[in-house]
Formats: C-alpha cells, structure tokens, sequence
C-alpha cells in the first residue's frame, strides 16, 4: 500500500492517531503537502461519504473519519499557511444555520490563508444575523459553506439579510460546499461560486480585483 492508500484507509477507519503519523512520515519523505490533502485526504473523505450514503457506515463511523481527518489538517495548516505576510484582503468564512459540516469550510480557509488573506471563521450554524453583523466589520467577501439540501436556503436568507442591512454593495458573497452549484449561485445572486478550495481562492482574487494566475 503507498502512502496515499495508507492515509485514505487510515481516515475510513478513524485512526486518529496513526493519521497524524502517516502525515508527517509523508511530508519526511518530502511529499508536498498539496499531494497530501488532494491524493490522500479529501478522496478518503469521499469515500466514507460514500459508504454512509450506502448505509455501510452510520454516524459514529463518519465522526471518527471526521476527527482523524481534523487531526490530520492540524498538522499541514500551518504548512498551507504563510507566515508574517500582510494580508492582501479579509474574507469572513461560516456555514450556514443548521448546518454543522465544517471540513470543508475549514479547508478553504487554510488555501485562503495560505494565499494571503486574513480569515475570520464564525463557524458552524451561522445565523444570517451573525453574517450580518461580520459583513458590517471591514471585510470584502463574506463565504458560505453548506452541504445539506436543507440548509442550503438559509444562503439565500443570508444574501436578503445582507441586501435588507444595506450591505450587499460593500461586500462580495461567495458559496460553496459538496451540493451547491453554479447554478444555484446564479439563482440566489451570490456574486461567487467555487467548488472546491483552489477554485475558491481564484474566484475570491477575482471578486475582490486581484490579479490570478493562469
Ligand atoms: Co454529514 N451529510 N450529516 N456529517 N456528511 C453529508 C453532507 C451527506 C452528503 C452524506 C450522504 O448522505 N451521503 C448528507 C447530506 C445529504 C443532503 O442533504 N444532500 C449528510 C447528512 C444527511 C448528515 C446528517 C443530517 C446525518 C444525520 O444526522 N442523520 C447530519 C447533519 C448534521 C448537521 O449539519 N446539522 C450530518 C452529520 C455529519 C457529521 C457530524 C457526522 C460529519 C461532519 C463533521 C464535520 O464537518 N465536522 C459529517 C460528514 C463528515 C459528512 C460527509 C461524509 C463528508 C463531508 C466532508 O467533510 N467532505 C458527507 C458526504 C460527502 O460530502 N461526500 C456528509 C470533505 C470536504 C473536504 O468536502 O465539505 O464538500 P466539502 O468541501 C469541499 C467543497 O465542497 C468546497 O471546497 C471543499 C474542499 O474542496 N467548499 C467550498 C466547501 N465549502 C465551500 C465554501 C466556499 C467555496 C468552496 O466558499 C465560501
């Protein structure tokens, strides 16, 4: 088994702890720390949701995945992550009411912050008031996160709430997460949609008038 097998399987049994040793055996090995999370860690990922959508996992399995997989993040954030860099914009990141997925969420923060931008994260079960009150601090992109298809309406309410406050000309909106589309964005107005999280780095650059790379 190489090591991205080794991982993947390592975060369909729950292994929180050996997870933390394979991580760091691999960047040891100097495997890039990008290799790591997109070879290793989102597929291994996938494939427990998927087990869970075919009833072969249930709940307690899922946390576990999802424990050893936070544990495995801890470890290569403060590698996406550049330090002692001036930010060059503020994104406040949150999923939405009623929703509590956030690995996804939290992903995306570390690839915004690793290219540069400074990242409020509010959380999980994010009222529409509570983005409200961050988009009325100095930031130029409010993110949502949702992966249920009951929770991905409050994106809507979190877009009126911001229009109703006044704020939809001061700041940027942007969504994401496993079943939001582009077309969804389309249809509530959100002003950006990515669907994943190098995506979503290019997109927010571009929200906020940054130069991308092609
Ligand atoms: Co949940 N869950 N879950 N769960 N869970 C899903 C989402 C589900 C698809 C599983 C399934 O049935 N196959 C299903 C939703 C079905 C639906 O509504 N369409 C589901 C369900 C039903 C539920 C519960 C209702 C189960 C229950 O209680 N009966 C419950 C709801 C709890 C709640 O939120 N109120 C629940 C609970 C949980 C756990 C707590 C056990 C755990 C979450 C732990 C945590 O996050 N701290 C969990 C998990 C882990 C999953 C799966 C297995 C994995 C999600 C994940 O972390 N993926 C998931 C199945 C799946 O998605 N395959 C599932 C990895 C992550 C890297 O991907 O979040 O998509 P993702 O993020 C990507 C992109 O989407 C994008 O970038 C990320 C990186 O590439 N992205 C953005 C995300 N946010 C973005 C924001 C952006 C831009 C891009 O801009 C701002």
């Amino acid at each position: 088994m190489d090591t991205f097998d080794s991982i993947v399987q390592c975060l369909i049994d729950g292994d929180e702890k050996k997870i933390q040793e394979l991580v760091h055996a691999a960047l040891d090995e100097g495997i890039r720390v990008g290799n790591i999370l997109n070879q290793g860690l989102v597929p291994g990922m996938d494939i427990v949701g998927e087990k869970f959508k075919k009833e072969e996992f249930f709940l307690p399995e899922v946390l576990f995945s999802a424990r050893a997989m936070h544990s495995a993040m801890d470890i290569i954030e403060p590698l996406l992550v550049g330090e002692g860099i001036k930010p060059i914009g503020r994104v406040v990141l949150g999923t939405v009411k009623g929703d509590s997925h956030d690995i996804g969420k939290n992903l995306v923060g570390m690839m915004l912050k690793g290219a540069g931008f400074q990242v409020v994260d509010i959380g999980t079960d994010v009222s529409p008031e509570k983005f409200v009150e961050a988009a009325m601090d100095d930031v130029q992109v409010i993110g949502m996160s949702a992966l249920l298809s009951t929770t991905i309406p409050n994106m809507k309410v979190t877009i009126d709430a911001l229009e109703e406050a006044g704020l939809r000309d001061k700041v940027k909106t942007m969504i994401g997460g496993a079943i939001v589309t582009q077309d969804f964005a389309d249809r509530i107005g959100a002003d950006g949609y990515a669907s994943d999280a190098v995506s979503a780095v290019v997109t927010i650059k571009r929200l906020v008038g940054l130069p991308v790379q092609n």
